[in-house]
C-alpha cells in the first residue's frame, strides 16, 4: 500500500465509512507498517470518543451485557463501536458464535460497527492492536466504544488501561465468581456487575464483592465502585448500569480524571514504543548471533545483564552518531 492509497483510507475513516473501518483494523492488526501510518494520519482525529473497558471471566455475560446498553445509547442516537478481544478463549469455545449472532441483532444498523480481535498467541501484540481499533474507531465518529476483554490475565488489564471507565462483570457460581478475577483488576474497576441475577447466588456474589472492596485500595479516593444487579438477558437492571455509567462519566469529567487516565495511559504507550523503536534500531546494529554470543556471556555469568545493555546503548548511539556526520 502506498503512502497515497493510506491517506485515502484514512479519509474514509474521517468519513465514517465503515467499509475502511474495518480495512483499517486489519491493517493493524497484522502489525503491517500501514497499520502504524495510518495511526500517524488518524490521531489528531481521536480522543472524543467516550471508552468503556468490560472485562470479566469467560462466560458471565458480557456480551449480552454490551448489546443491551448498546441498544441504549443507539436510542440516544450514540454510533457505538464495540471492541471484543480473545473470543476464541479455550475456557469460552462458542463465542465467536455469539459474536455472530449479535451481529445478526444489529444487521442493518449503520450506527454500529463490532470487532471481534482473536489472540492468535500474541497477548503482547493485543493490546497494542485493541487500543488502535479504538483509535479508528473513535476517528471514525464512533461516540461510544466498548472493549470487551477476558479478564484472566495480565493483558487484559493491560487493554483496561485504555478505557475512560472500567468495568468488571461477574456472575454467581461462575469459577468462584469473585475469586476468579485477576487481583489487579479489583483495583481498577469503576464499576461492578453482577450478571445473571437470575440465578442462584447472586446476592452471595454482591456481599462478596462489597467484603473485597472494603479491604482493597478503591480506583479513585473519592469514588465508591458501584455494584449494579443485571440480567442480560431480559435487560433487567441495564438502566440501572448506564445509569452508573452517566455518573462515573460526570464524575470523571468534573474531576478531570479522564484526562489523568489518558496521561497515564500516552506515558505507557509512549515508553512501550520507545522501547520498541530502539529495539529495531538494534536488531538492524546487532546481528542475531552477535546477540546470541552475549546472551551465552550472560548464561555463563562471564557478562552482567546491565553490562551488557550499556554496551549495546552506547553502540547503537554511536552509529547513530557516525550516521550523522557522514
Ligand atoms: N441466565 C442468564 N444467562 C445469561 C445472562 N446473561 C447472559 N447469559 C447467558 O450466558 C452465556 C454467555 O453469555 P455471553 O454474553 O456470551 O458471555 P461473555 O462473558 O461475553 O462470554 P465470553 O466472551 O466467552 O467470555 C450465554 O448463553 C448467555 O445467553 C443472564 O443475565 N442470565
Ligand atoms: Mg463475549
Amino acid at each position: 500500500m502506498d503512502a497515497e492509497s493510506e491517506r485515502a483510507l484514512a479519509a474514509r475513516v474521517l468519513g465514517g465509512d465503515l467499509r475502511a473501518v474495518s480495512r483499517a483494523i486489519s491493517l493493524i492488526e497484522d502489525g503491517a507498517p500501514e497499520g502504524a501510518r495510518l495511526v500517524r494520519e488518524l490521531f489528531s482525529h481521536t480522543g472524543r470518543a467516550w471508552v468503556v473497558g468490560v472485562t470479566g471471566p469467560p462466560g458471565v455475560g458480557k456480551s449480552t451485557l454490551v448489546d443491551r446498553v448498546t441498544r441504549v445509547f443507539r436510542s440516544r442516537g450514540r454510533r457505538v463501536g464495540i471492541v471484543a478481544v480473545d473470543p476464541t478463549s479455550p475456557f469460552s469455545g462458542g463465542a465467536v458464535l455469539g459474536d455472530r449472532i449479535r451481529m445478526q441483532a444489529h444487521a442493518g444498523d449503520e450506527g454500529v460497527f463490532i470487532r471481534s480481535m482473536a489472540t492468535r498467541g500474541r497477548l503482547g501484540g493485543l493490546a497494542k492492536a485493541a487500543r488502535e481499533a479504538v483509535l479508528v474507531l473513535d476517528a471514525a465518529g464512533h461516540e461510544v466504544v466498548f472493549l470487551e476483554t477476558v479478564g484472566v490475565g495480565q493483558a487484559e488489564v493491560d487493554i483496561t488501561y485504555a478505557a475512560d471507565v472500567a468495568v468488571v462483570v461477574v456472575a454467581p457460581g461462575f469459577g468462584d465468581d469473585v475469586q476468579a478475577i485477576k487481583a489487579g483488576i479489583l483495583e481498577i474497576a469503576d464499576v461492578f456487575v453482577v450478571n445473571k441475577a437470575d440465578c442462584s447466588g447472586a446476592e452471595g456474589a454482591v456481599a462478596r464483592l462489597e467484603a473485597m472492596l472494603s479491604l482493597g485500595e478503591p480506583s479513585q479516593e473519592d469514588w465508591r465502585p458501584q455494584i449494579i444487579k443485571t440480567q442480560a438477558t431480559t435487560g433487567d437492571g441495564v438502566n440501572d448500569f448506564v445509569s452508573a455509567l452517566d455518573r462515573f462519566r460526570e464524575y470523571a469529567a468534573g474531576d478531570d480524571l479522564r484526562y489523568q487516565r489518558r496521561c497515564r495511559l500516552e506515558a505507557s504507550e509512549l515508553r512501550r514504543l520507545l522501547g520498541e523503536a530502539f529495539w529495531r534500531h538494534v536488531e538492524q546494529l546487532v546481528s542475531p548471533s552477535e546477540l546470541d554470543k552475549v546472551t551465552a556471556q550472560l548464561a555463563r555469568r562471564e557478562l552482567d545483564p546491565y553490562t551488557a545493555v550499556d554496551a549495546i546503548m552506547e553502540r547503537a548511539l554511536a552509529q547513530r552518531d557516525a550516521d550523522r556526520n557522514s
